[in-house]
């Protein structure tokens, strides 16, 4: 560019932060500060932080342009991002200049921070590992993208009345969203159903039903560098504004909703991931956002390089489980149909550019498409994989014979019933890598759904261990231990968290040990101060905190949980005199508004808390708080303050956890099974410093295959027996003695399919230890210290060094 094109660089000290925000609420929000709402100046500060944020961002964009980086594309359908203000001050290193901006303009940051809607565009997990995904590679400098969907209304509000979960829309654009930047001259045509015309080798889509979808664009900023990365999220906007027949025909309503149903497409986020629905909005949104985001990626390719020859090399693209799976059919229908390439050199290509995670072995969460559906929704693509299926059954005759058990068995067509196209068979096939999320579960997930294709493909399956981004899970929320530990190894673990490690030579010291434990205590009083202000109920700080948050499911056992709180209620009541150990077993996590037995389960955990904390009997030696609308800030609030970390699920059902590791981050001890992370956590911490209960995947799987019988440890077990007939005779329900007879036969009757009465006795034993602990400060206080300085390998960082390194091969960006 030769034009002479000057700007304002953005001066970043407090008088000039000052006037900017200031400045921000008069020209950007169009507000008098003797009439601006808390709502005004939260804006009015993002506007004038995200103005720091752009120049690093389009210098990083020009950086990976003229060093023709390779780029990675994070395709997932859920991004949890949480608020973004703190997160994008802290990374700047702004954050106390900023709050000393807006003291000087009479603002509390704290006030206007905690009015910053959550994007939550995700339902736990994996929507989490993706957002603390895209906080590192932008932290490393990797040209990273995410790619996604803006939908309009995020993860259901959770409320709780009379106990039970009420769900609320999430509105999260309401009153708008000043961190994203609207992108109306970047959309794109995405196509629905229709027809096929053969021509030859290329295939014609004709007679398409369209939608556009439109990018808002968020910026992801690096901690601690210049790097900057994007967050592109489609919207749907109509094709045809409105239909201008109907509409001069006097039919106002008729001619909107042709326009309104198709931009249904970006509406609503599917709040479950438990189970696998086959609704075909879903089916939509998946291509939606997949066929958007590709077009993209090939728009930027084509802009460099102007071929395809070199995509392999430029381009890798990520599949976050299998819901964005179309992008392989998708990206050989846009090399065979629009940039003609032959079927074998688009095959070629799509097999070095893709890889994909699982995130679960449970069948009933994995998607199969009915090939009707399909057909109907998508026929080019669907003939596409039949194509693939093709090709990969001659794969599989040439290695293993013409055997067809294992070709039904491997087969991309589920011909059983209903015919359906498996996706994780699909991303397998298509994948250079397929990796599990833990150590135990990509174990698992050769030995078990991917077996048959581990025999054929044995160097594309390999563990990614997930991990977390200290930078929110510490720094972020728990700024007391982060003084503590800055005070005592400095700042560097941001960026290297391998630094905690250091911590362990300061265990001597009683100081440090004693500052550790204060901010423990800090933190669990402003958990108790938000309990007594958005519940009202009073929780002593210095009683144990047991924590358990996360997704209302079966297999994470909530209700061993619960079972364990009654069986404490029980001796309590029997032996009042006795030293007992106070605690709060707090829980907190939405169920999927379809899944009865978790919300059944939410019911149950009030009933339960409403009977015990209005108890006189019991008094501070034992409460039970349920906290509603679990989320990434609430998680942020929660899990600083926790001493105890619930991670109880049946081992081999939890592919990983990531909030195991927040919790061991922020110095809670875990009781847990040998599950997912779990299991690595114990390397990393030394055994001693966790409690390790219950069955191993290998015996709950005998017990599987030998029979098990719950019944059995009913009958056996004296105090398993009183707690499920309480349950069953409504002790705890005395307006419906019905209402948990389900919870008892689920698990006496009817097989407790998760058996959690298999690990009752152990659990309880091992909760006994916990007290004993919990009753030596010091010793417990060591043995969190241990749990931090271990949690190095946990870091996000690591994770991405190993995808860019040994997946993706990218490599950072020079800056
Ligand atoms: C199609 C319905 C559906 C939607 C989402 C089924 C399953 C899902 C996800 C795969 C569920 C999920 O979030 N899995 C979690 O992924 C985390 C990140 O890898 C792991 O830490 C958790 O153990 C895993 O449950």
């Amino acid at each position: 560019m030769t034009v002479d094109f000057v700007h304002d660089s953005p001066s970043t000290d407090v008088a000039s932060l000052k006037r900017s925000i200031a400045n921000k609420l008069v020209f950007a929000i169009g507000k008098d500060p003797i009439t601006a709402q808390p709502r005004d100046w939260l804006f009015a500060t993002m506007l004038a932080v995200r103005d720091r944020l752009v120049e690093r961002w389009m210098r990083t964009t020009r950086a990976q342009y003229s060093q023709e980086s390779k780029r990675v594309y994070y395709l997932s359908m859920e991004f949890l991002m949480g608020r973004a203000l703190t997160n994008a001050l802290l990374a700047l290193g702004l954050y106390d200049d900023v709050r000393g901006a807006l003291d000087g303009l009479g603002i509390d940051y704290d006030e206007i921070d905690a009015i910053e809607p959550d994007a939550a565009l995700g339902n736990g997990g994996l929507g989490r590992l993706a957002a603390c995904f895209l906080d590192a590679m932008a932290t490393l400098g990797l040209p990273g993208y995410g790619y996604g969907i803006r939908y309009d209304y995020g993860m259901f509000k959770q409320r709780i009345i009379e106990g039970n979960q009420i769900e609320a829309p999430d509105y999260w654009l309401a009153n708008g969203y000043p961190w994203e930047f609207p992108r109306s001259e970047v959309q794109y045509l995405v196509r629905f159903g229709g027809r096929l015309q053969d021509e030859g080798r290329k295939v014609r889509w004709v007679e398409t039903q369209d939608v556009f979808a439109m990018a808002h664009d968020h910026i992801v900023p690096g901690y601690d560098t210049l790097a900057t990365n994007t967050l592109r999220l489609w919207s749907a906007r109509s094709s045809n504004e409105i239909n201008l027949t109907k509409f001069n025909q006097g039919d106002y309503f008729a001619a909107v909703e042709e326009k309104n149903l198709s931009e249904n497409v970006s509406r609503v986020l599917y709040p479950d991931d438990s189970t696998y629905s086959g609704k075909e909005l879903r089916l939509r949104q998946e291509y939606f956002f997949v066929s958007a985001s590709l077009q993209d990626i090939m728009h930027r390719h084509m802009r460099t390089y102007d071929s395809v020859d070199n995509l392999a090399d430029k381009v890798a693209i990520h599949l976050n489980d299998t819901h964005p799976v179309l992008a392989i059919p998708e990206l050989l229908r846009m090399l065979i149909d629009d940039y003609s390439v032959e079927w074998d050199k688009a095959w070629g290509i799509a097999k070095k550019v893709f890889s994909y995670t699982n995130h679960t072995l449970m069948s009933e969460a994995l998607e199969t498409w009915p090939v009707d559906m399909m057909g109907r929704v998508l026929p080019r693509h669907l003939k596409l994989i039949f194509d693939i299926n093709d090709e990969f059954l001659e794969e599989v005759r040439a290695r293993f014979g013409d055997n067809s058990d294992i070709i039904s068995r491997m087969s991309l067509v589920d011909e059983h019933g209903e015919r359906r196209v498996r996706m994780a068979y699909l991303a397998v096939v298509a994948s250079h890598k397929v990796n599990g999320v833990s150590a135990l579960h990509s174990e698992l997930m050769v030995q078990s759904i991917f077996s048959d294709f581990a025999k054929l493909y044995p160097e594309r399956f390999t563990n990614k261990t997930n991990g977390i981004t200290p930078r929110r899970w510490l720094a972020q929320a728990n700024p007391a231990l982060s003084s503590v530990i800055d005070h005592y190894i400095g700042k560097t673990w941001r960026s290297n968290l391998d630094e905690l490690a250091e911590l362990k030579q300061h265990m001597d010291y009683p100081a440090f040990v004693k500052a550790v434990a204060e901010a423990k205590f800090d933190n669990k009083q402003r958990l108790a101060r938000f309990v007594a202000r958005r519940l009202g109920g009073v929780i002593d700080p210095h009683a144990l905190f047991d924590v358990q948050v996360k997704r209302i499911h079966e297999y994470k056992r909530q209700l061993l949980n619960v079972l364990h709180v009654i069986t404490r209620y029980n001796r309590i009541l029997k032996h009042p005199e006795k030293d007992w150990t106070p605690r709060v077993v707090i829980f907190a996590g939405k169920a999927a508004s379809a899944y009865r037995m978790a919300k059944l389960i939410i019911k149950l955990i009030n009933d339960v808390g409403v009977k015990i904390n209005n108890d006189p009997r019991v008094g501070d030696k034992l409460k039970v708080v349920f906290i509603p609308n679990y989320g990434v800030s609430l998680a942020e609030i929660i899990i600083p303050a926790a001493d105890l970390s619930e991670q109880i699920s049946t081992a081999g059902t939890e592919a990983s956890g990531t909030g195991n590791m927040k919790f061991a981050l922020n110095g809670a001890l875990t009781i847990g099974t040998l599950d997912g992370a779990n299991v690595e956590i114990r390397e990393q911490v030394g055994e001693e410093n966790i409690f390790i209960f219950g069955n191993t995947t290998e015996q709950v799987e005998a017990l599987r295959r030998d029979g098990y019988n719950p019944r059995a440890f009913y009958e056996q077990d004296v105090e398993l027996h009183e707690v499920l007939n309480m349950l069953a005779s409504g002790y705890f329900s005395p307006d419906d003695p019905e209402r948990f007879r389900l919870v008892f036969d689920v698990l006496v009757n009817w097989g407790d399919h998760y058996q959690l009465l298999a690990d009752y006795r152990s659990y309880v034993d091992t909760q006994d230890k916990v007290d004993a602990l919990y009753r030596k400060p010091d010793e417990w206080t060591r043995r969190a210290i241990h749990n931090i300085a271990g949690m190095g390998q946990f870091s996000a960082d690591r994770t991405i060094r190993e995808y860019a390194a040994e997946i993706w091969n990218v490599a950072p960006v020079r800056l």
